[in-house]
Parts: C-alpha cells; sequence; structure tokens
C-alpha cells in the first residue's frame, strides 16, 4: 500500500538497566528485520538516556509513554516533551487506556498532550479504544468516534495530519485476548473514514492496532486494509518476538 507500516513497542512499567540493555542489543542487531518499516519503542523515562545511546544509528525511534500537556512549569512529576527531545527521542504514546483508566484521562486532556508533542516535533502516538461492556452493548463506534471527534476538535488538519493513531480495545490488552482480524479492520475502516470525513489528507494517518499482538497473529493483522502496523505490549520485551513482529509488518 501507499502508507508504510509502523510497529512500535510499548514497554510499559518493565525493565531494568541490565534486562534493557541485553534487549537493545538484541534488537540493534536484529535490525535487518525492519528494513521499509517505522520502527521504535516507547520505554519509561529514566532510560531514554540508555536506549539513545543503544539504538542510535540504527533504525528504531525511541520515546516515551506519556508527555506533559504543558511546556514547563511548577507541574510536579510531570515529563516536558522538549526534556525527551534533549535524549532524541521521536515518539510519545499519548491516551493509553492505562493512563485512561487509572489517571484519569480525558479526551480533551489527550488532545492537549498530542498537540504539545506535536509542537515540540514528537509524533505522538494517540490511542483510542472501547472497555468490554462498551463493546457488548454495541456502543465501539460511538466510544471510539468520540474519541477520535475530541482530537480532531482540538488539532487543525495539518496537526492531525501528523499524528499516529492506535486502535486498541481495552479489553483486549494483555489478555492474551486479541480482536479477530475482521473486528480490528472494521474499527480501522470507521476510523479511516472519521478521519477521511474531516480531511482527504486525513487517508494517509497511520492507524495501528493494539491488544496482544504476537508473532503468530501479527501478518493476518497486519494484511488488513486500514491496518497499518501494530502498538506491541508485552511482545515487545522479548526481542525476539518483537523482531518476528517486525518481519511481520
Ligand atoms: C496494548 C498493548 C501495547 P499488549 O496496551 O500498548 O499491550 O500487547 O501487552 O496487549
Amino acid at each position: 500500500g501507499q502508507r508504510k507500516k509502523w510497529v512500535v513497542g510499548n514497554w510499559k512499567m518493565h525493565g531494568r538497566l541490565a534486562d534493557n540493555e541485553a534487549l537493545l542489543r538484541a534488537l540493534a542487531s536484529g535490525a535487518g528485520a525492519c528494513s521499509g518499516i517505522r520502527v521504535g519503542v516507547c520505554v519509561p523515562t529514566p532510560y531514554l538516556a540508555q536506549v539513545e545511546a543503544a539504538l542510535s544509528g540504527t533504525p528504531f525511534a525511541w520515546g516515551v509513554q506519556d508527555v506533559s500537556a504543558y511546556t514547563h512549569g511548577a507541574y510536579t512529576g510531570e515529563v516536558a516533551a522538549e526534556m525527551t527531545l534533549e535524549f532524541g527521542a521521536t515518539l510519545a504514546i499519548v491516551g493509553h487506556s492505562e493512563r485512561r483508566a487509572y489517571h484519569g484521562e480525558h479526551s480533551e486532556l489527550v488532545a492537549a498532550k498530542a498537540q504539545r508533542a506535536l509542537q515540540a516535533g514528537l509524533t505522538p502516538i494517540v490511542c483510542v479504544g472501547e472497555t468490554l461492556e462498551e463493546r457488548e452493548s454495541g456502543a465501539t463506534q460511538a466510544v471510539v468516534g468520540a474519541q477520535i471527534d475530541a482530537l480532531l476538535a482540538k488539532l487543525s488538519v495539518d496537526e492531525t495530519a501528523r499524528v499516529v493513531i492506535a486502535y486498541e480495545p481495552v479489553w483486549a490488552i494483555g489478555t492474551g485476548r486479541t480482536a479477530t482480524t475482521d473486528q480490528a479492520q472494521e474499527v480501522h475502516a470507521f476510523l479511516r473514514a472519521r478521519l477521511l470525513g474531516k480531511h482527504a489528507v486525513l487517508a494517509s494517518v497511520p492507524l495501528l492496532y493494539g491488544g496482544s499482538v504476537k508473532p503468530e497473529n501479527a501478518a493476518a493483522l497486519f494484511s488488513q486494509a486500514d491496518i497499518d502496523g501494530g502498538l506491541i505490549g508485552g511482545a515487545s520485551l522479548k526481542s525476539q518476538d518483537f523482531l518476528a513482529i517486525c518481519a511481520a509488518a
């Protein structure tokens, strides 16, 4: 297709210097699996310097799992986009369902974080997705539609054209329960149409799938018309699995 495939690891709150070193070395030496795709890892902030040292000069980009909506100031505990730039970061996940659920992040804040990331020169990976209860009550499109609309309400078309969106059904995250390729494709097609409804240039926004992507299911998911790659949690902590997923993209 015309859109490049993306594979981005989300380490979540995992890692230790020594374990990271082994994983990063394996990724750097397995970079051959990544030709022709966009690949990256989003790591806990304290490890940015380590990741920069290990992945500079490889095809891998790196970044963080959240970013402040503010530029600087009295925001205890927050990390500014500009701080991550000093460590070569180019990516920032925003609005992951774990942040929405455990840290009360709502779609307006998520949109503000995405905009701040863009203004700093980072590529935000904006996560959307429905819970099991919402899916079972037939509200999937209403929920993810509202999440996308909040983004479209805040960002200009030019800004929106520079984001990456990840569809992560909450019921498929870390549960081993993957959406079927048809379930995923159906929501991706809906998201594509929603973006297109705003402006034709938004047809090129990469739409990643996330939720228990593994080497065994990656190729089938990535072959769907509107699935442009994946956001990978658990499997991104094992170099063999992550590189196999990259090879499938
Ligand atoms: C979904 C995904 C990565 P996992 O959260 O963002 O994690 O692959 O472990 O389901």
